[in-house]
């Protein structure tokens, strides 16, 4: 087993959010979700701070466990088109539990995937999105900041985009996300969360669709019933200094 070279917390272990099964939501209330794929139920969500320095930064995004664009066993590694390095320091990794291997990947359908960690990252309301109707379940609502896995299954693509949701430019970024069955971990350094990543919040989203964007033909999840709940903070204790690659990769909690 590769290790990380960094250390467990005492209550690392305890840590997730957890999600119910089955309760597909689609971006407006008024619309059931058509499609209910396993790959977008999400069921549970683990965030983890891990503070990368050294042979740890050299071997997991450097070297590289974590190659942009690479598949390494089952592991396959997605990133901006011009993705900026991943900096020394504090790096937030959030693996989302998915009911279902996503397989929408590799089989050349039409199916759109779209994984997304969305954070208010300054605890400023004015820049936060604000839903337009009828998406009253706009699954970015309240948050200023989003980092999105899409996947195009027909072309075999899967990449990251930052997206600044009061101009809704893009933004550069390090982030990456690592795929691993029904594990998807964003991996987004702090300095681009605001650096204080205790001061955050933020949700999860995932979404399928065909390009249409209809409801009859869409589905998705947020890690609660609806997004126009609270967002999440990173539980105390959180911070993670050891652990080892397996267990990043396939989101476990540590000890
Ligand atoms: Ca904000
Ligand atoms: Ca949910």
């Amino acid at each position: 087993m590769l290790r990380a070279g960094v250390r467990p917390s005492d209550v690392a272990d305890s840590v997730y959010f957890g999600d119910p099964v089955l309760d597909y939501i689609f971006s407006a209330r008024m619309y059931a979700a058509g499609r209910m794929s396993g790959f977008v139920d999400q069921i549970r969500l683990y965030p983890r701070v891990i503070r990368l320095r050294g042979d740890a930064h050299n071997e997991l995004v450097r070297n590289t466990v974590f190659e942009c664009g690479a598949t390494v066993g089952p592991m396959t590694t997605a990133c901006a088109d011009s993705p900026l390095p991943v900096p020394e320091g504090e790096v937030l990794f959030a693996t989302m539990q998915l009911a279902e291997p996503i397989t929408a990947l590799t089989d050349g359908s039409a199916d759109q995937l779209v994984y997304a960690f969305v954070a208010d990252t300054d605890g400023d309301p004015s820049n936060d999105w604000v839903a337009n109707e009828p998406f009253d379940w706009d699954y970015f609502i309240g948050t200023d900041n989003w980092w999105e896995l899409r996947t195009d299954a027909t072309a075999g693509r899967a990449w990251v985009t930052r997206t600044d949701a009061a101009t809704l430019s893009q933004v550069p970024t390090a982030a990456r996300v690592a795929i691993s069955g029904s594990a998807i971990t964003f991996i987004i350094p702090a300095d681009e969360l605001g650096d204080d990543l205790a001061a955050i919040s933020f949700r999860t989203s995932s979404f399928v669709h065909d390009g249409t964007f209809q409801p009859e033909v869409s589905g998705g999840d947020v890690i609660g019933a609806n997004p126009t709940e609270p967002l999440l903070t990173i539980p105390a204790g959180t911070e993670v200094v050891e652990t080892t690659l397996e267990d990043i990769i396939e989101g476990k909690p540590t000890g």
